[in-house]
């Protein structure tokens, strides 16, 4: 059996290690939300800065969850090997700038103390968009959503990322702890903006006092965030292993692509982000919608479609024409709804686009990528849309992604096997199909009504409407792949 990976392993020589001692810097940052991909690019930036610009910029972790994170790093001293896989083959790095991670149920007080302490500079943030419990119809807090109610309820034993954020920023005043930047890493348009308003939300219902202190002491920059990153899985642990000749719980797998693009608003310093390759901006907002509306609106047509005909990973799905030529529709169609985008050229970017989706060293299950739907069809799919129809656009390369993501919210492969949605509205959606009889314009109806992500203008447009019920015919009537060849 082979030793766990520790900050005292000497790993092989086929890895590249970490250029600066970790020792030597203390943590800075707090970040909530210690997933595959905060490893594979927002710890590998500050693993880079820490090296070529030194500071006390280590990271402490923080999983609002489950243990997992915490159960994979802590015995490993917080280091991962980062596996970087294409055509021509694998790189490792070892990464360091993990300091630890707690584990916020078991001890919600270290966390609030954590953002409190006045060390910590920086939080940032990867929960993922559902975990905001943003309302989709005003934007704001979402007084509804389970765990904001807990936490409106309980202010000081919150369980949630706003509740923490606003019990951490009142000990801070109390403390006198100094400003701090809270920075969103999510896939949200204008993510710093949205943040800023649920924590002032929360902030207004329960510590109305506090609103003062968070003007003046509190930045929350926006930030657009890019690398393609699957689940690792038990082949991620055991080519790690091979690798670095050590047991590695923590390994994580991602492609060669890497963006950080950020709002340059840090009001308590940060790390030398800009030399590991981030690029500071002062309207990120561009890029975000680029990004949103061409990589992750493709993503969920991919997902869709490619599920439903039984692809099992977005290469795998690129690898049938119809899907591939329909992504390229979409992405067409999404770039004629963006203003330019400084320094970048939307044809080039398209075409990578294409090439890091087919990229087939790496495995991006369709499946996960399909999960929480309704989080993540406003940004990716209704806005372009809606923005399309409102120039007098051609809504059709929408309507198809519309149409796949109603058919997979019936919960059944064409083979009839279920399947569970993995969405945060799974309980209205399948009341809403339960009352439709699953006909395509019922399904249809029953969806848009039922659902409070649908803007007012496409919800009553019968063009639209058509459209998707069309294409929803096909693929219930005649499946997937004749509806993608048809289409
Ligand atoms: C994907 C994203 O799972 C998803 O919804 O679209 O995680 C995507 O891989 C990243 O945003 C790429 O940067």
């Amino acid at each position: 059996m082979n030793m766990r990976l520790s900050a005292s392993a000497n790993v092989g020589p086929d890895i590249e290690r970490p250029a600066y001692t970790s020792q030597d810097h203390a943590t800075g940052i707090v970040h909530i939300g210690v997933g595959a991909f905060h490893k594979a690019h927002q710890a590998l930036y500050t693993d880079t800065a820490l090296a070529i610009g030194g500071g006390d910029w280590r990271i402490l972790g923080v999983s609002l969850r489950s243990p997992e994170a915490a159960h994979a790093l802590n015995p490993q001293n917080g280091r991962y090997v980062l596996i970087t896989r294409d055509q021509s083959g694998d790189t490792a790095r070892l990464v360091a700038s993990i300091d630890r991670v707690l584990v916020a149920p078991d001890d919600p007080d270290a966390v609030i103390a954590a953002i409190a302490d006045p060390g910590t500079r920086i939080v940032t943030l990867t929960i993922t968009e559902k975990a905001y419990g943003i309302d989709r119809t005003t934007g704001g807090l979402d007084p509804a959503n389970e765990i904001i109610a807990h936490d409106l309820a309980h202010p000081r034993s919150p369980r949630g990322a706003i509740g923490f954020l606003v019990a951490g920023l009142i000990r801070r005043k109390q403390a006198d702890a100094g400003p701090l930047t809270i920075l969103c890493c999510d896939n949200l348009p204008e993510n710093g903006r949205i943040v800023s308003r649920l924590v002032a939300d929360f902030a207004a219902r329960t510590v109305p006092d506090l609103l003062g202190w968070i003007d003046a002491n509190v930045r929350f920059p926006s930030s657009m965030v890019d690398r393609i990153t699957p689940a690792t899985t038990e082949r991620t642990l055991s080519d790690a292993q091979a690798m670095s000749g050590f047991a590695d719980h923590a390994a994580v797998e991602t492609e060669p692509f890497s963006q950080w693009i950020i709002e340059d608003d840090f009001i308590a310093g940060r790390p030398a982000w800009d030399e590991a390759g981030a690029l500071f901006v002062d309207d990120v907002a561009p890029y975000e919608r680029m990004k949103l509306r061409l990589l992750n609106g493709a993503h969920s047509l991919i997902a869709y479609a490619g599920f439903l005909a039984g692809c099992e990973t977005v290469a795998d799905a690129m690898a049938n024409r119809a899907i591939a030529r329909l992504a390229r529709a979409q992405m067409a169609a999404a770039a004629k709804t963006l203003s330019p985008v400084p320094g970048i050229d939307l044809e080039t970017y398209r075409n990578q686009l294409v090439a890091r989706f087919s990229n087939g060293a790496i495995r991006h299950l369709t499946y996960q990528i399909a999960m929480d739907g309704t989080e993540k069809l406003p940004q990716r799919i209704l806005a372009p849309l809606a923005d399309t129809m409102a120039q007098g656009g051609d809504p059709a390369p929408f309507a198809f992604t519309l149409a796949a993501w109603m058919r997979y919210c019936l919960g059944q492969t064409e083979d009839g096997a279920p399947y569970d949605l993995r969405d945060p509205r799974q309980t209205i959606i399948a009341r809403a199909i339960n009352r439709s009889d699953r006909t395509p314009d019922r399904l249809y109806d029953a969806l848009t009504s039922a659902l409070d992500i649908f803007p007012q203008s496409l919800a009553t447009s019968p063009s639209l409407r058509g459209l998707v019920i069309g294409h929803l015919q096909t693929m219930l009537k005649d499946k997937m792949i004749a509806a993608l060849d048809r289409a």
